[in-house]
């Protein structure tokens, strides 16, 4: 019966290890349709965000685009914020970002187009 357990627990964390869900989310910054993922779903440590801007039906590429995560002070933790630049690469804004704790982490994405608007998305992300 121990046996049983044991090998039914091996298998959950194992799935839920593969299944770790994938993280897509879109929002607007202004005018402009800001979309983040990462196929992996986030973890704890350093993590690849992958980020797509859309003015319209047109792709911009040429924005700079950066990213904040932050999560506010908690009960024997100080408050926390990571900073970011994305850089264009191949087809999307890449961004190493990197979660130090679990939990809720509030997300802020700027993006600055070459007319030197600056558009905010506010989102949040759990891990
Ligand atoms: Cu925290």
């Amino acid at each position: 019966m121990k046996k049983i357990l044991g090998v039914l627990l091996a298998l959950a964390l194992g799935l839920s290890s593969v299944y770790a869900e994938a993280l897509l989310k879109k929002g607007n910054a202004g005018n402009l349709e800001v979309e983040f993922s990462n196929p992996k779903g986030l973890t704890v440590g350093m993590n690849k965000i992958s980020i797509k801007v859309m003015d319209g039906a047109k792709e911009v590429k040429d924005a700079k685009v950066s990213i904040v995560a932050s999560m506010p002070a908690m009960t024997g933790m100080h408050a926390m914020e990571e900073k970011a630049e994305a850089l264009f690469v191949g087809n999307a804004y890449m961004a190493d970002v990197a979660f130090t704790m679990r939990g809720t982490w509030q997300i802020s994405i700027v993006v600055e187009t070459k007319d030197g608007a600056k558009q905010r998305l506010k989102s949040s992300v759990n891990l």
